[in-house]
């Protein structure tokens, strides 16, 4: 098999590369250990920041983002008995965020490739790379049509965290800078409807906690747990239990319970991996880099890079410009710190560390207590949260 762009993993980076480079003419192929149900449902992210609504509206993915898409001015931050609001029309000019979840603009990047023909191949197995440094690279991997090549002009490596490419690039090629949070995320979804109109974020005396949503009759809740917690260890008492007393510190306010659809532990963790490229294997979204879901960042930024990747195939196809693929690194891993900053900010704002003294607490209360009364703090949180720009 042929194709002039290989592509492995079929998440948001690596359905979306796909998507912009049929756009533009250029061919590729798509291989997914998993399933296309399992890809369809796996629930994730729910935040899109404004660049990244722009980006999937110009490839013709805005439609029943637009309609299905809740538009929001702003998010509640709460602490003590405190809750200061963050409000994107006073402090960003009119930008904002889209609550969807991920999983929707999954099944609309697959809908969007079928239609076109683009081929996905879905449940492959031990996907190998090779000849990443020559000029005609290639992808080995199995499926039902047993053992096979796909030779490619380049790979893109979008297959996440846990995947083959960045771990086939030689470690003496990368450095990766890593911190590992301790504490983790039990996330539900529930069937009921949102209980605010924004998403409410949650310092309590008792650990972290997210209410957040995904349509008018689905709502998203996370809490802190300790790291090695498995989900057998939270029965529904005691998830709503902590949902409750985290939740509820302002007078009057309650939390909607409902059945729990989806329950699932997620580890925290920062990473990033410099470099992005190796000869002509490139690295996008989890795959080379990863953020704690806090500043909601982790989607956004696989997007951000593969705009940036896709510019650079583009070009290279078009102009035979190695330029942009050259700087490909470095125009990516500018954006990916700044989240990277961002997320690790807002993790440390709004958790409970088991480590952390009676200081380190005041510390953290100081900040919440100076956000809620500075302008310039609340704007700066905004900026971020938006999505910022460079
Ligand atoms: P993905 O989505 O992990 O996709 C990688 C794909 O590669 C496949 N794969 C392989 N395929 C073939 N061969 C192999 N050897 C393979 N190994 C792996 C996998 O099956 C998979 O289909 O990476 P991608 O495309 O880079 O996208 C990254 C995002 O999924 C991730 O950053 C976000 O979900 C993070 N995230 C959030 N991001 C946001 O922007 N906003 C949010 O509100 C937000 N909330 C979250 C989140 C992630 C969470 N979890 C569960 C980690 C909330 C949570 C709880
Ligand atoms: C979500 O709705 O899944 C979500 C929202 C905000 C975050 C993380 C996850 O910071």
């Amino acid at each position: 098999m042929r194709t002039q762009v290989g592509i492995i993993g079929a998440g948001p980076a690596g359905l979306l590369l796909s998507h912009i480079l049929h756009l533009r003419g250029i061919d590729s192929v798509v291989l997914e250990k998993h399933d296309r149900a399992y890809v369809e449902n796996r629930v994730r992210a729910g935040v899109l920041e404004q660049g990244t609504v722009n980006l999937l509206t110009e490839v013709g993915l805005g439609e029943r983002l637009a309609r299905e898409g809740l538009q929001h001015h702003g998010f509640e931050i709460r602490f003590g008995e405190r809750s200061h609001r963050i409000d994107f029309d006073e402090l960003t000019g009119g930008k904002g965020i889209t609550v969807y979840g991920q999983q929707e603009v999954i099944k609309d990047l697959i809908a969007a490739r079928t239609a076109a023909g683009g081929r996905l191949l879905f449940e492959v197995e031990d996907v190998g790379i090779q000849g990443a440094l020559g000029e005609s690279p290639c992808i080995r991997f199995k499926s039902g049509a047993g053992e096979q090549r796909l030779d490619c002009d380049f790979i893109a490596g979008c297959d996440g965290f846990h995947g083959v490419s960045r771990n086939s690039i030689p470690a003496k090629a990368v450095a990766c800078f890593d911190r590992t949070y301790p504490f983790a995320w039990l996330g539900i979804l529930v069937d009921a409807p949102p209980s605010a109109a924004e998403l409410v974020y949650s310092n309590s005396p008792d650990g972290f906690a997210l209410h957040s949503m995904r349509s008018p009759e689905i709502s998203r809740n996370y809490i802190q747990c300790p790291p090695q917690d498995r989900i057998e260890d939270w029965p529904d008492n005691r998830i709503w239990d902590a949902l409750h007393k985290r939740l509820e510190t302002t007078p009057g306010w309650e939390l909607k319970e409902g059945g729990i659809l989806e329950r699932s532990i997620t580890p925290m963790r920062s990473f990033v991996c410099e470099t992005m490229r190796y000869g002509r294997l490139l690295l996008a979204g989890d795959a080379a880099h990863i953020v704690p879901p806090t500043g909601a960042k982790g989607m956004n930024l696989a997007i951000s890079d593969v705009s940036l990747l896709s510019r650079s195939l583009v070009e290279w196809y078009e102009n035979g410009s190695e330029d942009l693929l050259l700087a490909y690194p470095e125009n990516c891993l500018r954006a990916v710190w700044r989240r990277v900053h961002f997320s690790w900010h807002m993790t440390s704002l709004l958790h409970k560390f088991p480590g952390h003294s009676e200081f380190e607490r005041r510390l953290q209360l100081a900040e919440l207590e100076y956000l809620s009364q500075s302008q310039s703090a609340s704007a700066a949180l905004a900026e971020n949260y938006v999505g910022f720009v460079s």
